[in-house]
C-alpha cells in the first residue's frame, strides 16, 4: 500500500515539475520551431506510457494486496497460488498494437525534421565551422561562393585550416580566427562542419540546431536566423579535458552590421602572405598574442592570472615551479620553449600532462614570448 501510495505521489510529482520548472527552452533564434514540435510530441507520448504504466502498477498493488482478514483461495493442494495464464493472444495483439503506434509516432516526425534539416535550399549560403581542441574557428567561401579546397597536408601554423595555397578558389576565403562568428539576419545558411583531431559537436541551442563533427567526415545542416542577436555555442561532445571551455558566440546581425563586420575579415591571401612575411608593422606582441589565439593555446592558459587547465600566464617568466619529479625549476626561456616544443618533457606540478606538442618556428616562439612578457606590465 505504502509503494502504491508513492508511485501515485510520483505520478503528481512529475506532472507539477514538468509544468512549472524553471528550466523551459530558450527563446527561439532560428526556423527550426519544428525540432521543438518533435521533443514536445515526444515529452507527451513517452509522459502518457509513464503515468499510464505506473498508475497501473500502483492500481495492481492497491487491488491484489495481502488481506488478514480475507484469506486468499487456496488450490486443491491448499497452496496459495496465482491464477495461471501462459498465454492471451487478445492482450498480446493490444500490447504489440499500441507499443508499434506508440514507437512511430516517435521516431516519424523525427525522421521527418531531419530530412528537413540536412536539405538545404539552393538559396543558401555556406559558412564552414572547423573544430579542434578546444577551439572554434571560421571559413566563409568570399565573392566567388566556393571554398577553396583544403587537405592535412597544409595545415601548419601559418594555416591552420589546410587551404591549398595554390587553389584559385581559396584566395579570396574569408577566414575567422576566432570563437567569435556573425551571421546575417533572415539569410539561410547551410553549416559545413568538420573536426582537425576528434569528435566534437556545434551546438547553437537558441537555434536548436546541433550536429556531432567527425574528424576525416563532413557533417552539415543548414538553417535561418529569425532573431538579432548574441547566442552561444556549445561543444556538446565530451572532447578531451578541455571540453568545457569550448564555447563561442554567434551573432545574428541585421544586413548593414553584418556587411561592416565582413568587411574586417582578412581573406586567406592577405593572411597567408602577412603571416610568410611576418608583417613586422603589427608589432612582435602583437602577433604573439594572434598566435596565441588562433592556436588555443588560450583555452588552457588564462591571461588574468586565473588558474586554468594549464599554468597561467601573468607574471610567468622568471617564476620558480615545482615540477612534479620534485625538482624546481625558473620560468625562462628555454624552459618556455621546451614546454610548447615537447610539453611533457617537464610537467608542473598540480597540472595534468594533458597538452599536445605545437610546432612553432623560432620566429614563432619569439613572438610568443614577447606577448606573455606583456601580459603583467
Ligand atoms: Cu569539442
Amino acid at each position: 500500500m505504502a509503494l502504491a501510495i508513492i508511485l501515485i505521489l510520483l505520478i503528481i510529482g512529475s506532472l507539477i515539475f514538468n509544468f512549472v520548472n524553471p528550466w523551459q527552452a530558450t527563446p527561439i533564434a532560428s526556423n527550426w520551431g519544428s525540432i521543438d514540435d518533435t521533443i514536445f510530441i515526444t515529452a507527451i507520448i513517452t509522459g502518457i506510457f509513464f503515468v499510464g504504466i505506473t498508475l497501473f502498477v500502483a492500481y495492481t498493488l492497491i487491488k491484489y494486496r495481502h488481506k488478514e482478514d480475507k484469506p486468499e483461495e487456496e488450490n486443491e493442494a491448499g497452496v496459495h497460488q496465482a491464477a495461471y495464464e501462459p498465454d492471451n493472444k487478445k492482450l498480446e495483439w493490444w500490447l504489440t498494437g499500441i507499443t508499434t503506434v506508440g514507437i512511430c509516432a516517435l521516431l516519424a516526425p523525427g525522421l521527418i525534421v531531419y530530412n528537413d534539416f540536412v536539405h538545404v535550399p539552393k538559396q543558401a549560403g555556406l559558412i564552414e565551422v572547423v573544430a579542434k581542441q578546444w577551439m572554434w574557428s571560421f571559413r566563409l567561401p568570399g565573392e566567388d561562393n566556393i571554398l577553396g579546397k583544403t587537405s592535412v597536408k597544409h595545415i601548419n601554423s601559418d594555416n591552420s585550416f589546410g587551404i591549398d595555397p595554390d587553389d584559385p578558389n581559396g584566395q579570396d576565403d574569408i577566414l575567422i580566427m576566432s570563437n567569435e562568428i556573425h551571421i546575417q539576419l533572415d539569410q539561410p545558411l547551410k553549416f559545413l562542419l568538420r573536426s582537425l583531431d576528434v569528435l566534437h559537436n556545434f551546438y547553437v541551442p537558441h537555434f536548436r540546431a546541433k550536429m556531432d563533427m567527425v574528424p576525416g567526415q563532413l557533417s552539415y545542416f543548414w538553417l535561418t536566423p529569425i532573431e538579432t542577436g548574441e547566442y552561444e555555442i556549445l561543444c556538446a561532445e565530451y572532447c578531451g579535458v578541455a571540453h568545457y571551455n569550448m564555447g563561442g558566440r554567434v551573432f545574428v546581425d541585421n544586413s548593414q552590421d553584418y556587411q561592416q563586420w565582413l568587411s574586417n575579415q582578412p581573406t586567406f591571401s592577405q593572411q597567408y602572405q602577412k603571416s610568410l612575411a611576418t608583417d613586422l608593422a603589427d608589432g612582435i606582441e602583437e602577433q604573439g598574442r594572434q598566435l596565441a589565439e588562433n592556436s588555443g593555446c588560450i583555452a588552457c592558459h588564462s591571461i588574468d592570472g586565473s588558474k586554468s587547465l594549464g599554468p597561467g600566464w601573468k607574471n610567468m617568466f622568471g617564476k620558480t615551479e615545482k615540477l612534479t619529479d620534485g625538482s624546481t625549476i625558473t620560468v625562462d626561456n628555454a624552459y618556455f620553449d621546451e614546454s610548447v616544443l615537447n610539453p611533457s618533457a617537464k610537467i608542473v606540478e598540480g597540472y595534468p600532462p594533458v597538452m599536445a606538442p605545437y610546432q612553432f618556428s623560432g620566429e614563432q616562439l619569439e613572438a610568443l614570448k614577447a606577448y606573455i612578457k606583456s601580459i603583467g606590465q
